[in-house]
């Protein structure tokens, strides 16, 4: 059973893996034997994530690149592939938000949150998927999202770039399967990481919210999430194709709740 999840030999890159969510992926990919290759935007928080990565006996690679932008994006690939090798396994996590009301954001930010959370995915796959059709094998994982499947007010654009990233792998699926590479997505739920703190820390009520509408009473925290990256970028998944993995706590499962009856068991 332990050779179903030993990725000993492939070359896995993490786009936007320097913390959070993309770093616990990076941390169980890389402790199930992968080779782990982390791009960020910040040459700054490349070189941080190091110590991090070593104290969990990960010699990373790191490339800094804008995964929105298609000459960088084919410059930082090129220096992957001659440097270490070619990409076996491509996490496309990179991803920002805006909390802005419809009427009150700005199309420019919009564009910008499509472009990094639905575009980037697709320039980056179309850079690295080539080498995996000419290999008959490979696995992508695209990062989506609850908000792949639900809206609420102030993501509207997050939640078009998810909603898309579900049904782009979905494409991709028809496209690839057939070279025996495997797209599926992960869609987590509310998440303990950075991007979720302004709503979770200094008594915000959207943590109340989080804490009774997930069945799991918790959030959920980046390990949950690179669990499920390891089954998908495993050979446990070569039948899985197309599938978004909800790593939620049962949030997408539960329509809601009547205060006291899903009190949380002390
Ligand atoms: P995060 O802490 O905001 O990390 C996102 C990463 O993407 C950062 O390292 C960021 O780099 C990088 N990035 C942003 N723009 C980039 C660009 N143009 N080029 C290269 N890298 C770029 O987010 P997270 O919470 O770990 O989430 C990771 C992924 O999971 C995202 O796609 C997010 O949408 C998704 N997700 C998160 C949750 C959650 O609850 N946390 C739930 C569902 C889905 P910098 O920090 O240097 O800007
Ligand atoms: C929000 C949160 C969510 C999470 C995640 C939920 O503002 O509602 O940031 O969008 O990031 O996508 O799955």
């Amino acid at each position: 059973m332990e050779e179903l999840f030993n990725l000993k030999g492939k070359i896995a890159l993490i786009t936007g893996g320097t913390h959070g969510i993309g770093m616990a992926i990076g941390i169980t990919l890389g402790k199930s034997g992968a080779k782990i290759c982390v791009n960020d935007i910040s040459e700054e928080k490349l070189e941080l994530c190091k110590k991090e990565y070593a104290e969990n006996g990960i010699d990373v690679f790191t490339v800094k690149f804008d995964v929105t932008d298609e000459a960088d994006v084919d410059r930082g690939i090129s220096i992957i592939e001659k440097e270490v090798g070619e990409i076996g396994i491509l996490v496309n996590n990179a991803g920002i938000i805006k909390r802005i009301p419809i009427l009150e954001m700005k199309v420019s930010d919009y564009k910008q949150v499509i472009d990094v959370d639905l575009v980037a995915p697709l320039i980056v796959s179309k850079r690295v998927v080539p080498s995996m059709i000419k290999k008959r094998e490979g696995k992508v994982i695209n990062m989506c999202s609850m908000m792949s499947v639900y809206g609420r007010n102030s993501v509207s654009a997050y939640a078009s770039a998810k909603g898309g990233l579900k049904l782009l792998t979905a494409n991709m699926c028809c496209e690839w399967a057939k070279y025996n590479i495997q797209i599926n997505g992960i869609g987590p739920g509310y998440i303990a990481t950075a991007q979720t703190a302004p709503i979770r820390e200094g008594g915000h009520p959207f943590n109340d919210l989080v804490m009774t509408r997930t069945p799991a009473g918790r959030w959920g925290e980046p390990e949950d999430v690179g669990n499920a990256a390891l089954f998908l970028a495993s050979k446990a998944s070569n039948f899985v194709n197309g599938h978004v993995l909800y790593v939620d706590g049962g949030i997408l499962a539960n329509f809601g709740y009547v205060k006291g009856e899903n009190d949380i068991p002390e």
